[in-house]
């Protein structure tokens, strides 16, 4: 009955098990996995629209290259992400409507625009870099499905968290005054969005301890963003860049860097759907559906003729 094969399930997530797409899991797990999971694949995808503004105004040939190959990249890992939710019984049809009627978040660092190429640079360094913090754990989840598509999504990652900060490196030591005071720029506007990234403190994130119990996540919110924090501040120093937060230091009792107080009103505010460029980038999604349902009627089309042609 439902009681024991609970926990068989709880014996098995602690003895380190992963579960697989056909093995029983209570239903809360389930929904929990098809809930992170669809939002990260929506944060991939959502996440192409800032850097997609730039590719025709990238600098070099290289540059447009490179940032061509992160957009297409982030495409492939909101395919991997949907494909992994499939997995659970939800349809990708039923995760585009959940996103398109705002229904289903994604992260709140895609609303917030790219003024300047120093923005893509700055992407990479502290968006991605923090998006690998919080996601190479991920490759250990307890779903094997979910923690499967994660290695191949890290390893990607870590190509963009790179190319950024190459870039903004590039700018800072052959750059003139101008570039350097746009880097100091985009850095002073993306940092704290950055660490919001996280999620909120620990002590008001209310699926953390049950994901934590379930091995989903393996970290908390605040551990991450801390261990972000301190890899973070050795790069800064090395860009010649300032973060811009007058509360940073060292700590030497906690081995760790203080930091300001983050602003979690704003935060709940993007993901309440009113930061900078939420509805710009909602309706951005919602066009892309519309303007392809001629692709869609076309391939249903196709498909519905085959049973035909083989019986003729
Ligand atoms: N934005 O109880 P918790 C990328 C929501 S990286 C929006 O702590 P949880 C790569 C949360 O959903 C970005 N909403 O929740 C890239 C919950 O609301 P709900 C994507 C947020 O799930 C780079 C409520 O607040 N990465 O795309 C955010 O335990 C460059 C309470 O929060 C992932 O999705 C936020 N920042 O922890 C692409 C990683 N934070 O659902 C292009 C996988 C929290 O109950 C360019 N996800 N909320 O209505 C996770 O690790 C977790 O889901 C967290 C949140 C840590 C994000």
């Amino acid at each position: 009955d439902e009681l024991r094969l609970e926990e068989r399930f709880d014996a098995r997530i602690d003895a380190g098990d992963f579960i697989e797409a056909k093995d029983w899991m209570p239903e809360h797990y389930r929904k929990t996995l098809v809930r992170q999971i669809s939002q990260h694949a929506h944060s991939e995808i959502v996440g192409m629209l800032p850097e997609g503004n730039w590719i025709s105004r990238a600098p070099t040939l290289k540059r447009k290259a490179i940032l061509l190959a992160k957009v297409q990249d982030e495409g492939g890992h909101g395919l991997y992400l949907y494909a992994a939710a499939e997995t659970l019984g939800t349809s990708r049809d039923q995760m585009f409507d959940a996103l398109h009627t705002g229904k289903a978040k994604y992260s709140s660092i895609f609303n917030y625009p790219t003024l300047s190429w120093a923005d893509m640079g700055t992407i990479g360094w502290l968006v991605d870099g923090a998006a690998i913090m919080n996601q190479v754990p991920i490759c250990r989840c307890s779903y094997a499905p979910y923690a499967r598509a994660m290695i191949r999504i890290c390893r990607e990652e870590s190509f963009h968290q790179r190319q950024g900060y190459e870039s903004l490196l590039t700018m800072m030591t052959h750059g003139t005054e101008a570039q350097k005071a746009m880097v100091q720029d985009a850095v002073n506007r993306w940092w704290w969005p950055s660490i919001m990234m996280f999620g909120p403190p620990d002590d008001q994130s209310p699926n953390s301890a049950q994901s934590m119990r379930w091995g989903i996540k393996r970290f908390s919110n605040d551990e991450l963003r801390q261990k972000f924090i301190d890899a973070t501040v050795e790069q800064a120093a090395i860009l010649g860049v300032t973060l811009p937060d007058p509360d940073l230091k060292w700590n030497e009792e906690r081995q760790a860097h203080d930091f300001g107080v983050i602003d979690w009103s704003e935060f709940w505010r993007v993901i309440a759907g009113d930061g900078p460029c939420n509805r710009e980038r909602l309706q951005a999604r919602v066009d892309a559906w519309d303007d392809g349902a001629w692709v869609r009627e076309a391939a249903m089309a196709h498909a519905n003729k085959q049973p035909l042609k083989e019986a003729a």
